[in-house]
């Protein structure tokens, strides 16, 4: 398949085109139906590789896939083993989601690294740019294998979890070609990273409230994932009497509507209940066993722990009265992160340098940076997004902003002295 050609120059406003028409061709890598479907390590992720690799070697990096399912593309500076700053996102997409979450902040650093390069100027310092194989984590209930995999924290056991048809993701990662014994290898050395900073787009409606292309994230928030099973007992939906039923479907909802009133007590805590699966699922059979995912998010662990507290009484009481059995399993979790002054600050001094308004804002999304902070200092840059809208095949957007974001990082790439980090 052929990939967009580079413009012969990076003059104003040809930018931020490229960049989209990048973003296009990398979102026709998806599953069939309306925006963007590109799981972990599926054939849609294998397909999307050859053309991040291509923008990788055009801005002077060599691609590599690592034993996580990221690929990775590093500078000679970054080979050599010089201090080296991380950048990149993941290439992973929710179900049918949209073209910039994850993709835009895998191209904005390739491409401003394309720019500086096309301008002669070589960085003192090595980079990476990664692109990471799983954050959603709608294949698999776990996520940030690949970053973690950096970071040197996954959990052997995550390894271990089945997606939807029985398989593990090591089973996943040597299916994709990769080796994941090789994953503890992978670690980087806090020494010698410099930090980690990503681009990725607001998922909000802040900056397009504030008319502003870009904003520096102070910190994101945490997160984590429950899954749920409710057991009743099947029966035929005409002959069983109503009273005494044991009907786990009507026991989940009730449940569902309980898990909505708690997030409903305080603004510091959002969730959502997101899949829900029903069996046998059959138009005429009173639903033996339904499971469901919670989601609970708050950059403060304990609001989450009274929040996993008071839906394990709702849930635990809604089971009893009608005769379900109940269990609740903690899938993942992730505590907030805060990023780094002398990022937020190199980010602000960079949009001033391309005299881009900006101001601090928090991220009410995960990120990669939630395990990156594990191993080294982070930041990021948000990018308006029309009408804030994200995890929707209608997220959007503009030329000029994505073009807004590629300078950002172009003076934030020339003026970052790695004797200064920290
Ligand atoms: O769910 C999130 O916050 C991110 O989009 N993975
Ligand atoms: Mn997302
Ligand atoms: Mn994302």
């Amino acid at each position: 398949m052929s990939h967009q050609t580079p413009p012969t120059t990076f003059a104003e406003g040809q930018i931020g085109h490229y960049l989209l028409s990048c973003l296009d061709e990398a979102a026709r890598y998806s599953q069939l139906g309306p925006g963007v479907t590109r799981l972990f390590c599926s054939p849609e992720h294998r397909q999307v590789l050859p053309l991040i690799e291509q923008w990788m070697q055009r801005a002077g990096l060599t691609p590599e896939l690592d034993a996580a399912g990221n690929l990775v593309g590093r500078c000679p500076n970054a080979q050599a083993g010089k201090p080296t700053l991380i950048m990149g996102s993941h290439q992973d997409s929710v179900v049918e989601g949209g073209k910039y979450d994850g993709m835009l902040g895998i191209a904005v650093p390739l491409i401003a690294l394309e720019a500086l390069r096309h301008e002669g100027i070589t960085l003192p310092y090595g980079v990476e740019v990664v692109a990471f194989g799983d954050e959603e984590g709608v294949r698999f209930p776990t996520t940030l294998v690949g970053s973690r995999a950096l970071a040197g924290t996954v959990d052997p056991q995550q390894l271990e979890v089945r997606d939807a048809q029985g398989i593990t993701l090591k089973e996943a990662l040597r299916s994709f070609g990769t080796e994941p014994d090789g994953i503890p290898a992978l670690a980087r050395k806090p020494a010698n990273t410099l930090g980690f900073v990503e681009v990725h787009i607001e998922q909000g409606p802040r900056l397009e409230q504030r008319d502003h292309a870009v904003g520096i994230v102070t910190a994101l928030t945490g997160i984590e994932r429950h899954q749920v099973t409710v057991s009743g007992k099947a029966g035929h939906a005409g002959t069983t009497p109503m009273p005494g039923r044991h009907d786990a479907l009507v026991g989940a909802a009730e449940m569902v509507l309980a898990v909505d009133s708690v997030l409903q007590t305080t603004q510091a805590l959002v969730g959502v209940v997101g899949q829900l699966d029903v069996r046998p699922n059959a138009v005429n059979v009173i639903p033996a066993s339904v499971t469901f995912t919670i989601e609970l998010r708050s950059p403060q662990s304990a609001t989450r722990q009274q929040g996993r507290e008071a839906v394990q009484v709702a849930l635990k009481e809604i089971a009893e009265s009608r005769g379900l059995s109940l269990s609740m399993d903690n899938s993942y979790r992730a505590d907030g992160a805060r990023c780094a002054e002398w990022i937020m600050q190199g980010l602000e001094q960079a949009c001033a340098n391309v005299q881009q308004p900006t101001e601090r804002m928090f991220s009410g999304a995960g990120h990669d940076g939630l395990a990156m902070q594990d191993v080294t200092d982070i930041g990021m840059l948000f990018v308006r997004c029309k009408e804030g809208l994200s995890h929707h095949p209608d997220e959007s957007i503009s030329a000029d902003d994505g073009e807004a974001a590629v300078r950002v990082m172009m003076a934030f790439l020339q003026q970052l002295d790695p004797a200064k980090c920290r």
